[in-house]
């Protein structure tokens, strides 16, 4: 086999594991976020960036060949499953479109069907610009075996497919407008006239539709550009096929300027979840995504109250797994800051830099499953510097204190951990030096 072939071989067969905050993958960039519950499991079905280069995709431009599938049990520990569908192994597809844009997945009668957009390669055939396909699969993770053709009267980018309690499923997609149809109960073909999906905002590009129902109302979110860029907004209707009434804004236009964003909303385990994506590893290249997860909340009149993006994400942190208070919860409004930990290669991830007294960072939900005997930091120091640990929960707080050496490569401490440490507690690391102070990461043992 050649190297590129054993290495697709190798990331289709294993899964990988991966451990996360936001953004939930660090290996590769992955964005337009469709997480499903499948079992008590949840699933993420992004779309895949990579970087185009002269002879892969425009540079430049999104460049898309493939679809990973990553699952998690708890949120915090993904598995990616790897390749599941790509760009030159279905048959409607131009091989060398590079335009595997944002996918969906559902479940019917123990059957999956995965839904993607690309670009055809018979444009008199299929039309040109986007059609939508289908892969389907007898497990969420596959292997999934795409379908001849794409589905017919679907023309756009985007697939969100929702089934309404009374078993009716519907497909909605993006161009320009957004458009919704009743699906086949075979779920590859259309089995309505296309809708316009009316009562939306008339100026600046919608796309991105994603449905779900709660408590009997049906929600489509979106992304929108009401400004320069998107943001996340809403519109609500007791009906699959509206007319929706717009109903606010779930998430702001990125406070790093990623000119994209792209939601899914679900259920998990009794909490209701955004998934959407930022530029967190590429901050020059918004075309290279990194996908996210934040709680989010209804108000009583079942509207969506607004999601302020975190790093902390969501999910407990085992205290004996390596805590990377980079992902904070809280930070001090002065002499703390996160930087990559080596600028040519952003996939090492961030550390936390404290430069001045009183400096403070803050992780929440770490969870103490046996008493630790000791708390063990990764740091660098210009000069000797006193660092504490603040554990605390409702009931009790431990403060771990050491006065640590200076270190001018990364050096890993053991410092004795007394007190009651159990169940979910909250950190604070502070640093009372004047001197910079730098950790990749803490954990208990
Ligand atoms: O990922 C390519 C495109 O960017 C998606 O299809 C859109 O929703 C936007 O996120």
């Amino acid at each position: 086999m050649k190297k590129r072939s054993i290495f697709s071989f190798l990331m289709t067969a294993i899964a990988v594991s991966l451990s996360a905050q936001n953004p939930i993958v660090r290996d590769q960039f992955t964005a337009d976020p469709t997480a499903r519950v499948f079992g008590d499991k949840i699933y993420v079905y992004p779309s895949h960036d990579v970087l185009a280069t002269e002879k892969r995709g425009r540079l430049g431009w999104f460049c898309m060949e493939d679809y990973h599938v990553f699952s998690s049990e708890n949120l915090t520990d993904w598995k990616d499953h790897g390749v599941i569908v790509t760009q030159n192994k279905v048959p409607w597809v131009r091989p060398d479109s590079y335009s595997m844009w944002a996918p969906d997945c559902i479940e019917r009668n123990g059957k999956y069907y995965f839904y993607f957009p690309s670009a055809p390669r018979d444009t008199v055939k299929y039309g040109r610009g986007f059609g939508i396909g289908v892969a389907i699969a007898d497990s969420p993770t596959g292997p999934f075996v795409p379908e001849e053709n794409p589905i017919a009267k679907v023309r756009g980018i985007d697939p969100s497919v929702m089934i309404a309690k009374d078993g009716q499923a519907y497909i909605y997609w993006s161009a320009g407008n957004i458009y919704g149809a009743k699906l086949k109960e075979n779920m590859v073909e259309l089995d309505s006239d296309v809708k316009i999906l009316g009562d939306l905002p008339k100026k600046g590009l919608k796309e991105g539709p994603f449905v779900f129902e709660r408590n009997g109302m049906y929600y489509l979110t979106f992304p929108h550009v009401e400004n320069t860029i998107e943001r996340l907004e809403y519109a609500m209707s007791d009906n699959p096929l509206g007319p929706f009434k717009m109903a606010g804004v779930i998430m702001d236009e990125s406070p790093t300027g990623c000119w994209t964003n792209h939601q899914s909303i679900v259920q998990f385990k009794g909490q209701w979840l955004l998934f959407y994506h930022h530029n967190d590893l590429s901050p020059a290249f918004d075309k290279a995504r990194s996908i996210r997860a934040d709680s989010l909340f209804f108000n009583p009149d079942g509207t969506i109250q607004k999601v302020i993006p975190t790093l902390r994400g969501v999910g407990l942190t085992d205290a004996n797994s390596e805590i990377q208070i980079d992902r904070f919860s809280q930070i001090s409004t002065e002499n703390t800051s996160i930087a990559f930990l080596d600028t040519t290669n952003k996939f090492m991830g961030w550390k936390t830099i404290f430069s001045g007294q009183n400096s403070w960072i803050r992780y929440n939900s770490v969870s103490f499953t046996k008493k630790p005997k000791y708390l063990i930091i990764k740091y660098l120091s210009d000069k000797n510097t006193q660092v504490s640990v603040e554990v605390f929960n409702g009931k009790n707080k431990t403060v771990i204190s050491k006065s640590l050496p200076a270190s001018g490569d990364w050096n890993v401490v053991k410092i004795e951990a007394k007190g009651k440490l159990s169940g979910k507690n909250d950190i604070i690391v502070k640093s009372n030096s004047d001197s910079k102070f730098e950790v990749d990461w803490i954990k208990f043992e």
